[in-house]
């Protein structure tokens, strides 16, 4: 039994990799791989010759600039085999899908095989180290997520009708809306295709599947699912620059959706149940998804031609269908058929209005939105208040703090300050008001605030009104690839790229530290809309105060450190594919602290700093007098000064304590994973570095031994280093961002 797999390729080629390799790795002797193109170019002819070793690949050429059922059409004039499998270039599969529908199909002698579909933001590699567990938590997360495990459970004899009736579950009605309907993890006998003539409607862009399935519920005979054959159906999570069909914004698409409805509906009797579940959900469509374009959308061609559309549509609507229905779904469809527009603006404003009382009343945050959007941003705007946050309210540190008080010192009285800090109870100089994260009044503040500083990225239904002045200190000089600059996002929130894109273009004025961090920042934010302050890091003015040694001693005495140990810091950063849920980020410590204590204890002591993200609790019992966590307290820049040596990984913080130079060590023991899997790195670390990277504790402790060889081996690249990342930074980064933004 042979297998014609039809992949039309869609110009991505950072996807194209994991398709074809997990073609690859079905290992199945008897398919053929048709893969269509528009052109030969050098990158797709480096796939093409790596895949043509280990798959049976043929390479179609479709005219170009051709849509993706032309490139399926082409597909199936060229297939050989007794089943066809449509294959999206930019999904992929997990092993043992084509021996599981195999063998099903023949065991059973059946027309069609579903397999399951499972959406995923990750690639393949990201996907598969996740592990089953992390899988299907994700999955039981995901909204759109295969609804087919009802039917597949559903007990169905073998009568002719109870078959069809199995066919148009699996294939149309298990689908979440008429988007959804699909061809794809399915596999379909070929005598059905060549019998009945089938093809994709060309016309279509987007919508091409529909037809196709309705014409495959009427034809075929039999069917069955495998939830064990997966195919992994990938979001794209740059639609900025890389979307896939289902996230292009097109004025058209509407249109065509009704144009493939009807089409689809011409293919079978009025009273087929077919058309009764095509039917039941364009209403869905209807009173859910159109609705809200009746009331929000800024263009009135959603309250005119379109309803008109949709009223005409709704009349052919059967009355056992709405019978079925909610009595809001029923009411919409009466109101269309009655053309009455006035009418169906206010029910659906009452039906909108009940869900985000639901909401409001659920959670405390949701009323404070409503209020700053509907309330607080209605009233003036504050012009002399200035609110700062970091890292989303859990410290009162990094570069706001530093232009805070610079401010504060130097303008008292000009200014009101608002801190945002989740700690009730938190202390900070002078007199700033201290609000906490998502209540009322930071709601109040957002709104009303003329300047803002901040640290990480503005709350999402943050909208920067007209007089607003938005300064982004950001948070370190880039190591790890960032947003647009990262192929893939594998962290746990994987629409950053859709959202970052939004959120920078409310940023008036970014921070950069060095010229270094300012290139990036314009490729990988995107930045080309606000102004760069390439002044230094404000945050680092500290580590050029007069009386820093001063300083130093008293948060010595003050976190209880020996004074006669010289101190370690250890600061790693956060590892993208492991977390709990967003910014709940899982660490286990990897050093051993046992031995260092035992080979470095008479001279040092150990302070131990996990990143704001992490969650876990670092356990030290049993060493207490060897190992501080010091995680908790606020700013990193002061446990710099008391530092003597710091050991981090892949965190920014070496580019800041490099501003004392004082010894460096690298503890990078899953670097492969971390630079080719999770995240790629600016700078070649291993040549650029201004000490040792290291991958086991007994070599952390045999370089801190030799730790004057290490200094003399380093110092040039130190130097180096310096130059480039810290030459900015002499002190007075708070006051240049102050004339900077508030003239
Ligand atoms: N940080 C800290 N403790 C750690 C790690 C980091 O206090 N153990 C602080 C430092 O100020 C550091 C900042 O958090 O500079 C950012 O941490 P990174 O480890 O660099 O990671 P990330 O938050 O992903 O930011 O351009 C910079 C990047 O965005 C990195």
């Amino acid at each position: 039994m042979k297998i014609s797999v039809i992949v039309p390729f869609d110009g991505y080629y950072h996807y194209l990799a994991d398709c074809l390799e997990s073609i690859k790795d079905q290992n199945v002797d008897d398919i053929e791989t048709l893969l269509i193109i528009d052109q030969y170019d050098e990158k797709i002819n480096e796939f093409i010759n790596c895949y043509q070793k280990y798959i049976n690949l043929k390479v179609v050429l479709a005219p170009s600039d051709v849509n993706v059922a032309v490139k399926r059409n082409l597909g199936l004039d060229e297939a050989t085999g007794d089943y066809v499998y449509f294959l999206d270039s930019d999904d992929y599969l997990m092993p043992g899908v084509f021996s599981r529908l195999m063998n099903k199909a023949s065991e059973e002698n059946l027309d069609l095989v579903m397999g399951k579909r499972w959406i995923s933001w990750f690639k393949k590699q990201v996907f598969e180290t996740m592990g089953q567990e992390k899988n299907e938590e994700l999955d039981r997360k995901d909204k759109d997520r295969d609804r087919n495990q009802r039917f597949v459970e559903k007990e169905y004899d073998n009568e002719e009708n109870d078959a069809q009736q199995k066919i148009v579950d699996l294939l149309i009605r298990s689908r979440r809306g008429l988007k959804n309907v699909s061809v794809l993890n399915i596999l379909i006998r070929k005598s059905i295709i060549d019998e009945h003539h089938l093809r994709f409607c060309e016309n279509f862009l987007y919508y091409s599947d529909l037809s196709f399935v309705v014409q495959l519920a009427q034809y075929s005979h039999s069917i069955d699912q495998d939830l064990d054959a997966l195919y992994v159906k990938r979001k794209h999570n740059d639609p900025i620059n890389t979307p896939a069909l289902t996230q292009i914004k097109d004025e058209h698409k509407f249109d065509e959706f009704i144009d493939a409805y009807l089409h689809a509906i011409s293919l079978v009797e009025k009273e087929n149940k077919i058309r009764y579940y095509l039917d039941s959900k364009l209403v869905k469509y209807y009173t859910n998804y159109f609705a809200k374009r009746i009331r929000r959308s800024q263009n009135d061609y959603w309250r005119e031609e379109r309803f008109a559309t949709m009223c005409s549509l709704m009349d052919d609507v059967r009355d056992d269908l709405l019978k079925k229905m909610s009595s809001y779904q029923r009411k919409m469809v009466k109101l269309a058929k009655n053309r009455d527009l006035e009418n169906t603006k206010r029910l659906i404003a009452r039906h909108l209005a009940k869900s985000k009382l639901k909401r409001i009343l659920k959670n405390k945050n949701e009323f404070n939105k409503y209020l700053y959007r509907h309330k607080y941003i209605n009233e003036p705007i504050e012009k002399n208040w200035v609110m700062f946050e970091t890292f989303m309210g859990k410290s009162y540190a990094d570069s706001p703090k530093y232009i805070y008080e610079y401010l504060a010192k130097n303008y008292p009285g000009r200014y009101q300050f608002i801190w945002v800090l989740n700690d009730k109870k938190a202390k900070i100089p002078y007199d700033g008001i201290i609000v906490k994260r998502f209540t009322r009044r930071y709601a109040y503040y957002l709104a009303k605030s003329k300047y803002f500083v901040f640290n990480i990225r503005q709350p999402l239904w943050f909208r920067k009104r007209e007089g607003q002045v938005f300064l982004e200190t950001w948070h370190g000089t880039p190591l790890k690839r960032l947003a647009f600059d990262q192929e893939e996002v594998t962290a746990a929130s994987p629409t950053y790229k859709a959202q970052f894109y939004r959120q920078k273009q409310e940023w008036d004025f970014l921070i950069a530290a060095n010229k270094f961090s300012s290139d990036i920042f314009k490729s990988c934010f995107m930045y080309t809309n606000g102004q760069m302050l390439e002044i230094g890091y404000p945050r680092n003015d500290l580590l050029y105060a007069p009386d820093k040694d001063e300083i130093a001693a008293k948060l010595k005495k003050k976190l209880k450190i020996p004074a006669d140990k010289k101190t370690i810091l250890y600061a790693p950063t956060w590892r993208d594919d492991e977390y709990y849920g967003k910014g709940q980020y899982k660490f286990k410590l990897k050093l051993d602290l046992e031995l260092m204590k035992k080979e470095l204890g008479q001279d040092y002591v150990v302070l131990l700093r996990t990143h704001h993200y992490i969650a876990d609790k670092i356990d030290v019992s049993g060493l207490e007098d060897f190992a501080f966590n010091v995680s908790k307290y606020d700013d990193i820049t002061e446990i710099y000064l008391i530092s003597d040596i710091c050991i981090t990984d892949y965190s920014s913080v070496f580019f800041d304590f490099a501003n004392l130079k004082r010894p460096m060590l690298f503890y990078t023991y899953d670097i492969d994973k971390y630079r080719d899997v999770l995240r790629g790195f600016y700078i070649d670390m291993e040549k650029e570095l201004p000490g040792p990277l290291v991958y086991t504790t007994q070599e952390v402790v045999d370089q801190i031994k030799n730790i004057d060889e290490m200094n003399e081996k380093y110092a040039q690249r130190y130097e180096e280093f310096y130059d480039r990342f810290c030459s900015i930074d002499d002190g007075h980064a708070s006051q240049r961002a102050v004339e900077a933004v508030f003239k």
